[in-house]
């Protein structure tokens, strides 16, 4: 029996009064964003088809995320019909049972992995955003915050440099101006930085240092004492100097997607030792000739980061399976509702948008 494919249909209009335009937040049923594709201009909204997701070049509908270059067409209302090709995409693990994974920010060239070194520098959670990180295709920098509160920021930058391999690791005080400058160099006309890291990081903080003004609130506490300031958005901010910043609120756990590349990437030193494992398959457990373990034994690597690279590599590998079974139960869904409307049990309402 021939079934229709609704996705074969052809979805995208060409849109001849289309503007380009880039996404600076996600709202429920809406976006802001910031027509043209040049910094400083003052966000306005748009509006999303229904079901939040808009055609996307490759023939897939996409949520738009921070940072989306977009095509929008103005009638009676501001409309964004197209999410233009993505160049880099921080993405994570969704909760959600019908999409796999969530773009966290779209066209990011530098990620900026923050984290406080009062308290002490969690490493586990730097090793994860790292390999966020380098499976976005941006380039990721670890910024250490807060060195005005430790007696020996040196010490807690070496152990945090050890664990983020390929990345310029700098520490910083922000209310000291401290280590700004190297940053501040990173902000080339078109370039797009994102801060990621624990709420209470101090990303609000940088973000505004390296803009020179308070483009977002921090958490400091309220002139009224009620509460703190937080960040609840992401969020994009177009600099004067042209380039670009995204903020974001700091996401407690982070669901990792990664392939064995971003895998690969932040646990070079590893993979480096596994090379010169007696046996290709050696799982670094008690095989003779383990160049791993001879590592570990010696000193040379920490016995942490051989942990921290299995726990990382057996959660990648679960959301991998567990996307590849949400997928299969998608098509299964998609395939059961075409079959249905064919044979008429449902008639497809033609006044549904
Ligand atoms: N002493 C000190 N405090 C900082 C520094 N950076 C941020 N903070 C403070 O840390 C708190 C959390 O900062 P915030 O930027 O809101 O963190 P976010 O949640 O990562 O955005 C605020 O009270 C900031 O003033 C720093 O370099 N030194
Ligand atoms: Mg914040
Ligand atoms: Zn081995």
């Amino acid at each position: 029996m021939p079934v229709p494919d609704s996705r074969a249909l052809p979805s995208l209009e060409p849109h001849a009064a289309a503007s380009p335009a880039r996404v600076a937040r996600v709202d429920a049923g809406a976006v802001l964003v910031v027509p043209g594709v040049e910094p400083g201009e003052e966000p306005r909204r748009a509006v999303l088809p229904r079901g939040g997701l808009v055609p996307s070049d490759d023939g897939e509908d996409l949520a738009p995320t921070v940072g989306d270059d977009v095509l929008v067409v103005e009638d009676d209302e501001l409309r964004l019909v197209r999410v233009l090709p993505r160049r880099s995409a921080l993405v994570r693990d969704s909760a959600g049972r019908t999409s796999r994974t969530q773009a966290l920010a779209a066209n990011v060239d530098v990620v900026l992995v923050v984290e406080h070194l009062d308290p002490a520098p969690h490493l586990g959670r730097v090793e994860r955003l790292l390999t966020l990180a380098w499976g976005s295709g941006a380039r990721p920098v670890v910024v250490l915050t807060k060195a005005d509160l430790v007696p020996d920021a040196e010490a807690l930058h070496r152990d945090v440099a050890a664990v983020a391999l390929g990345a310029d690791v700098h520490t910083v005080s922000v209310p000291t101006d401290v280590g700004l400058a190297p940053l501040r160099a990173l902000l080339e006309p078109g370039v797009t930085l994102v801060a990621v890291g624990p709420s209470g990081a101090g990303k609000s903080t940088l973000v505004n240092a390296l803009a020179g003004t308070e483009v977002m609130a921090t958490g400091e506490r309220r002139a009224d004492g009620r509460g703190r300031h937080t960040t609840t958005h992401r969020e994009l901010v177009g600099l004067p100097g042209g380039a670009w910043l995204i903020d974001t609120p700091g996401v407690r756990g982070i669901g990792l997607v990664a392939d064995d590349d971003a895998l690969d990437a932040t646990f070079a030193d590893v993979v480096e030792l596994a090379h010169r494992c007696r046996f290709r398959d050696c799982r670094h457990t008690e095989e003779p000739g383990c160049a791993v373990r001879e590592a570990i034994d010696s000193g040379e690597l920490p016995a942490r980061r051989l942990d921290s690279w299995r726990r990382l590599a057996r959660e990648a590998a679960y959301q991998a399976r567990r996307g590849d079974a949400r997928l299969a139960a998608d098509e299964r869904a998609r395939w059961k509702k075409i079959v249905r409307e064919h044979r008429g049990d449902i008639r497809p309402d033609p006044y549904r948008r």
